[in-house]
C-alpha cells in the first residue's frame, strides 16, 4: 500500500464518519418531531383507557348461592363484542363468559350459574372506545 492510497482511504473514512453523524442528527431530529406530533395528536390517552371501576362480586368478596349477577363497570365505553372475560373455577376449569347486549356502554353484565363453593378467579380483557385493550383479574369466593 503506498502513502497516497492510504491518505485517500483515511479521507474516505472521515467523510463516512461525518455523513454518519449527519444522518444520526437528522434521525434524532425526526424522532423528536414525531414524538412531539404524537403528543399533540393524542393529548391525554391514559384517560380513555378502560379501567375497572367496580365489580360485583367485588374483588376478594364472598358471595352466597349458585347464581350470581356478575357486573363489571368501567370508567369508559367498552366494546363487549371484542372483550373477553374468563372465569376460572375452584376446580381449575375455565369458562369464557358470554354477555347479552350491554345495558350501559361502560358495563358488562351476565348471570353466572351453577357455581359451586370455592375460590373463583376472573380474568377480563376489554377494548375501550379509544381502541386500547386493557386487562386485569380479581378473585372472589362463593360459599
Ligand atoms: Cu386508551
Amino acid at each position: 500500500m503506498n502513502a497516497k492510497t492510504g491518505a485517500k482511504r483515511n479521507a474516505d473514512r472521515n467523510a463516512d464518519t461525518e455523513a454518519n453523524a449527519r444522518i444520526g442528527l437528522r434521525t434524532l431530529f425526526a424522532v423528536v418531531l414525531s414524538v412531539a406530533a404524537m403528543a399533540l395528536a393524542f393529548p391525554r390517552p391514559a384517560l380513555a383507557h378502560a379501567a375497572l371501576v367496580r365489580s360485583y362480586p367485588a374483588a376478594n368478596a364472598t358471595v352466597s348461592g349458585s347464581e350470581v349477577n356478575l357486573q363489571l363497570v368501567y370508567n369508559s365505553r367498552i366494546d363487549a363484542s371484542r372483550s373477553t372475560v374468563v372465569l376460572v373455577g375452584p376446580d381449575g376449569q375455565s369458562r369464557k363468559l358470554s354477555f347479552p347486549p350491554q345495558s350501559a356502554p361502560q358495563t358488562l353484565a351476565t348471570k353466572l350459574t351453577k357455581l359451586t363453593p370455592g375460590l373463583y378467579k376472573l380474568n377480563w380483557q376489554v377494548l375501550a372506545s379509544d381502541g386500547h385493550v386493557t386487562r386485569g383479574e380479581f378473585s372472589f369466593r362463593v360459599q
